[in-house]
């Protein structure tokens, strides 16, 4: 047997060290390479101040369709499809056939694949039943200790976990021999700083929250062997301190994209104040703890402002460049005229959302480049100073 000569090995272990502190940054050390890819790339998207604008259930509906292929309320809009897709996975745990917006799963997982084939994000939230009551995500009745470890429901949410992983690995991409996981963004339990879910502020101890969200990680990693997947904590915009916006936080060794939920109901300056701290805070925490900072819900049910997608969302965004450092906006479902967030037919909003398309600031999908592929780094300019010739003023006339 040939032995590797000591300057191949020593080669080696330095690729395998530059590799392993690569990946110490995300949660999944072992995550795969295109999972990589993608943090990487939309980290460096957020530092170029460039923001991927997203669209939950897209490709399922809109207002006035449902399930038509090729539909998609922002590409009727703008004549190009958004850059993340947002799916939700609420009532998966119940083996039911569709979500509880009646998007069916089968066909979730088609435009899934559809999606990411075209080069955009994937991410899944999850408003899981209430496992106390068995009323809804929204049923707030304490439940966080019933699924931990020891709780009376914990192997049901085991089983759940289970369910969440026969869906992912189901999503691949590519053909053989290059078939391939589709990384995903996986956004459990969000808004955790605001009351209204059953896993939020004051229905769960921020210690019990914690404990279950690193339980969830750990057993999707590594007892369900999942590598394709980014662990996105979302927060709502009701905090006042970075503090505050982590009370739930539960380390970051657990966390790869640090989130914020905002929604705009009115055109009060008060908002968009509130929008622009909360903004500024979360974007500069993730930003010194290696976190890709992300707008993971956002909207103005039915947009009643004809500018406000530029002169208002935009607007704010790019103010400060701490606020525009964002890799994504994902903006809500539309699920009928009173309940949608992206213009639709001849929507008010229609000629705005186009200028805003326009922006250089705001990417869609044919502004992406491959986000599965490890980002060549930026060569550094380094200044190269010429000398001066030496030049009397005499000669020169
Ligand atoms: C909410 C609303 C609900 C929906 C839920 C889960 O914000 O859109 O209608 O059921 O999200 O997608």
């Amino acid at each position: 047997m040939r032995l590797l000569s000591p300057f191949a090995i020593i080669l080696l272990l330095g690729l395998l060290n530059i590799e392993f502190l690569k990946a110490q940054k995300l949660v999944d050390s072992l995550a795969t390479k295109r999972t990589r890819a993608l943090f990487l790339n939309l980290e460096m998207a957020a530092n170029e101040g460039k923001i991927l604008f997203g669209h939950q259930d897209d490709l399922a509906y809109g207002v006035g369709w449902r399930d038509v292929p090729g539909g998609s309320d922002v590409r009727f809009s703008c004549g190009d499809f958004p850059a993340v897709y947002g799916w939700e996975l609420g009532n998966l745990e119940h083996d039911s056939v569709a979500n509880l917006d009646h998007v069916n799963f089968k066909k979730m997982k088609t435009w899934i694949r559809e999606g990411y084939r075209r080069g955009g994000v994937i991410t899944l939230s999850w408003h899981l039943d209430n496992y106390h009551t068995g009323g809804s995500a929204w049923d707030t009745t304490a439940a966080v200790r019933d699924i931990l470890p020891g709780g009376a429901h914990h192997e049901r949410y085991k089983a759940d976990l289970d369910r969440f992983a026969l869906f992912v690995n189901d999503l691949e991409g590519g053909n053989w021999p290059r078939k391939h996981k589709i990384p995903i963004i996986f956004r459990p339990f969000h808004e955790q700083t605001g009351a209204w879910f059953w896993w939020g502020k004051t229905h769960a101890a921020p210690a019990d929250f914690k404990n279950l969200w690193r339980f969830t990680v750990a057993y999707l990693r590594d007892v369900k062997g999942l590598h394709q997947i980014l662990y996105s904590f979302s927060t709502s915009y009701n905090y006042d301190t970075a503090e505050e916006m982590l009370e739930f936080y539960p380390g970051d060794e657990w966390v790869d994209v640090l989130g914020i939920d905002f929604y705009a109901y009115d055109t009060l300056p008060q908002t968009w104040e509130r929008f622009r701290s909360c903004h500024k805070i979360l974007v500069e925490t993730a930003e010194a703890r290696g976190k890709i900072p992300a707008l993971t819900e956002f909207g103005f049910e039915t947009i009643p402002q004809h500018d406000w997608w530029t002169n208002v969302f935009l607007k704010n965004l790019l103010l400060d460049p701490s606020l525009s450092r964002m890799a994504y906006a994902c903006a809500w479902r539309n699920a009928n005229p009173k309940h949608c967030y992206v213009p639709y037919s001849a929507h008010q909003s229609l000629p705005d959302f186009q200028e805003f398309y326009r922006n250089p600031a705001t990417l869609f999908e044919a502004d992406l480049w491959d986000f599965y592929k490890k980002p060549k780094p930026k060569p550094v300019r380094n200044p190269k100073p010429v000398e001066q010739e030496k030049t009397s003023s005499s000669t020169l006339k």
